[in-house]
C-alpha cells in the first residue's frame, strides 16, 4: 500500500537571512518532516505562493497539516492591529486560508497546529485575542519561551468521548508557545480541550462528517519525547 501523502504548507524566512545573500528561503520545521515520517507518511512541502494554486496542491495529497508561525492578520476578522500583534504574513495568511478550503471542498482531513488552529478559526468564521492581555481570566503562562519544549507545560482537560481524550486521556500535559488565542470560535467549529484558565486548546468539526482537529500546542517540537504527541502524528496520518 502506498503511503498516505501529507501536504504541508511551509513558511518563508523574510528577515536577516545574510547567511543565504539575503535572499528569503522557504521551511517547514523539521519535527513535522519527521513526526510524519515516523508515523508512515509522504511529507510534500507547499510553499507560500498564488491562493489560485490551492486546487492542485491538494488535489495531489491525501491530507494537509497547517504547521506555526507568524500571528494571523487581524483585518481578517474585521479587527484593527493592536500595539501587542507580532509578525505577520498576510501572504502566507491568504495561501493557507484558500488551502483550508480546498481541502474542505476536498473532503480532506486537517490537522492544524497554533497559529494553524487560529487561522482555521478565523478561516470559518471565527475571531481570535491579539493577544492573551485582551482574557479577562488570563492566568496560565501559554508563552513559556525560552523554556526547553518538553518542560514547558500547562495542563489541559480534553471533552471525554473524543479521538484526543483516546489519545491523551482526559488530563494531560502539553507545551505552550503562543500569545493569540480563539476568541470566539466558528460556528462549525467545537472545542475539545481547554488550558485551566479557560483558553481553547483544540477543536474539531460540528459536523464529524468533515475531519478537522486543530491544537493550540506544538506536538512536533516533542513527539520524540513524548509518546502521545507522537500518536497525534500517527493518527492524523494513519486513520483520520
Ligand atoms: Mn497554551
Amino acid at each position: 500500500m502506498s503511503k498516505p501523502k501529507i501536504g504541508i504548507a511551509a513558511n518563508q524566512h523574510y528577515q536577516d537571512n545574510q547567511a543565504f545573500f539575503d535572499q528569503p528561503f522557504t521551511y517547514v520545521p523539521q519535527g513535522f518532516i519527521n513526526g510524519v515520517h515516523q508515523a508512515g507518511g509522504l511529507p510534500f512541502l507547499f510553499p507560500i505562493g498564488d491562493p489560485e494554486l490551492a486546487h492542485e496542491y491538494i488535489s495531489g495529497v491525501d491530507k494537509l497539516l497547517l504547521a506555526g508561525g507568524q500571528d494571523v492578520t487581524p483585518f481578517l476578522y474585521d479587527e484593527e492591529p493592536r500595539p501587542e500583534l507580532g509578525a505577520t504574513s498576510i501572504e502566507r495568511d491568504r495561501f493557507e486560508i484558500a488551502l483550508i478550503k480546498e481541502a474542505l471542498k476536498q473532503n480532506k482531513p486537517i490537522f492544524t497546529v497554533c497559529r494553524g488552529t487560529q487561522l482555521l478559526n478565523v478561516t470559518l468564521g471565527g475571531t481570535l485575542y491579539q493577544d492573551l492581555s485582551q482574557y479577562d481570566q488570563w492566568r496560565v503562562k501559554h508563552d513559556m519561551y525560552p523554556t526547553f519544549p518538553a518542560f514547558a507545560l500547562h495542563s489541559i482537560t480534553v471533552k471525554s468521548n473524543t479521538v484526543l481524550a483516546q489519545l491523551f486521556g482526559e488530563k494531560a500535559q502539553v507545551n505552550s508557545y503562543h500569545h493569540q488565542a480563539i476568541q470566539k470560535i466558528a460556528e462549525s467549529l467545537t472545542p475539545i480541550a481547554w488550558s485551566e484558565d479557560g483558553i481553547i486548546e483544540a477543536v474539531e468539526s460540528r459536523d464529524t462528517s468533515t475531519r478537522i482537529l486543530g491544537v493550540q500546542w506544538h506536538p512536533e517540537l516533542t513527539h520524540t519525547s513524548d509518546p502521545k504527541e507522537q500518536r497525534l502524528f500517527d493518527y492524523f496520518v494513519q486513520t483520520f
